[in-house]
């Protein structure tokens, strides 16, 4: 492992300034988080709060808490105008007698928390927007396309505490090194394979897929015999950032599609906090994240809370899943 922090390589990419202090600010919350997962047990903060959210998820002791530590972290900064986080049914303005700036955090702070208790990895997934103004901030300001994000950044809570990163200049991998609590550099310009034999999905959702989907996964499983000619393997660890980390890692096709489970979600993953700053981290590091039928970063967002389908990983294997929407409309139907 290099010896290079993740100070150092801001400075190195030329980062501007007060984009790359955000991003040590952000990373410095994630490391407060880290801390508090792992010592959760003793802490008294596993499992259920006993409300439930906006989307009307029940939610965990540790969903609360970890967007506390952002919020109260990044509001000390002065480098935000406001947040706004999958715990949180508004925007968060930052408060009148502290200074603002230039940027808007989205977030979701505890991805995969259903799994908390079960001690499977878990992870916090940042999107960075521009303010369009410091004062008077409203919900409206959160909904850019996830193309003009600044940067995008997660970190996973496993065996390591492993934090990537883009800014539009490739996406990159630092590991958290406990003696010196510094994320140090190891792996600069991810380049996910094209090609994998590994999807993850979760099955027992089958009977509620799409066609394409259904048609997809079915060629997948039909192995050497089928039209795909190739064996896979299947995962589904049920936290989207260790299950994309494994996609980073060795390549796979990762898949959370619209289905019609609940017509009035089109997806159970978030646009905001959890598609689009995953999707810009993969882009860069040379896959594909799409709906099944467009880009993701290419959506205009209409709420904070919004939901999409998502198919994202390795391109060519994507591509191939993409292949299968072609003749069929957003809603499933054929065209
Ligand atoms: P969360 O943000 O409430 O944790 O929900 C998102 C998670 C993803 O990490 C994961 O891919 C998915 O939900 C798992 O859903 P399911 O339990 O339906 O398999
Ligand atoms: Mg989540």
């Amino acid at each position: 492992m290099s010896a290079i922090t993740l100070a150092d390589f801001l400075a190195k990419q030329n980062t501007e300034t007060q984009l790359a202090r955000l991003l040590v600010e952000v990373a410095e919350s994630c490391k407060i988080i880290a801390d508090t997962v792992q010592r959760g047990p003793f802490l008294g903060v596993m499992g259920q709060a006993g409300n439930t959210n906006v989307q009307g998820e029940e939610q965990k002791k540790l969903d609360i808490i970890t967007n506390d530590i952002l919020i109260e972290h990044m509001q000390d900064t002065g480098l935000l105008a406001g947040m706004a986080s999958e715990e949180m049914d508004h925007h968060y303005a930052i408060p009148a007698d502290k200074d603002k700036g230039d940027f808007l955090l989205v977030f979701d702070p505890l991805d995969g928390s259903s799994n908390v208790d079960v001690n499977i990895a878990v992870g916090t997934i940042v999107s960075v927007l521009a303010a369009p103004k410091k004062d008077s901030i409203a919900d409206e300001d959160f909904l850019q396309k996830g193309s003009e994000q600044l940067a995008a950044v997660y970190c996973t809570y496993g065996a390591s505490t492993i934090l990537l990163f883009t800014t539009g200049q490739g996406s990159h991998e630092f590991v958290l090194e406990k003696d010196s609590n510094e994320f140090m550099l190891m792996v600069e310009n991810i380049q996910l394979p094209a090609d994998t034999k590994e999807f993850a999905i979760n099955a027992s959702n089958q009977r509620h897929w799409q066609a394409p989907v259904k048609n997809y996964i079915a060629d997948c499983i039909a192995g050497e015999e089928g039209p795909l000619h190739k064996n896979y393997n299947m995962r589904w660890v049920a936290s989207m950032v260790a299950e994309l980390y494994r996609v980073m890692c060795r390549g796979g096709i990762f898949m959370y599609p619209r289905d019609h489970k609940d017509l009035s979600k089109v997806g159970k993953l978030r646009l905001l906090y959890e598609a689009n700053p995953m999707g810009f981290i993969i882009e860069q590091s040379g896959g594909v994240a799409s709906t099944g039928y467009k880009r993701i970063m290419d959506i205009q967002p209409e709420g904070l809370h919004q939901r999409v389908g998502v198919i994202m990983g390795s391109k060519n294997e994507v591509a191939t899943a993409l292949s299968y929407h072609q003749n069929f409309n957003e809603d499933g139907s054929t065209k």
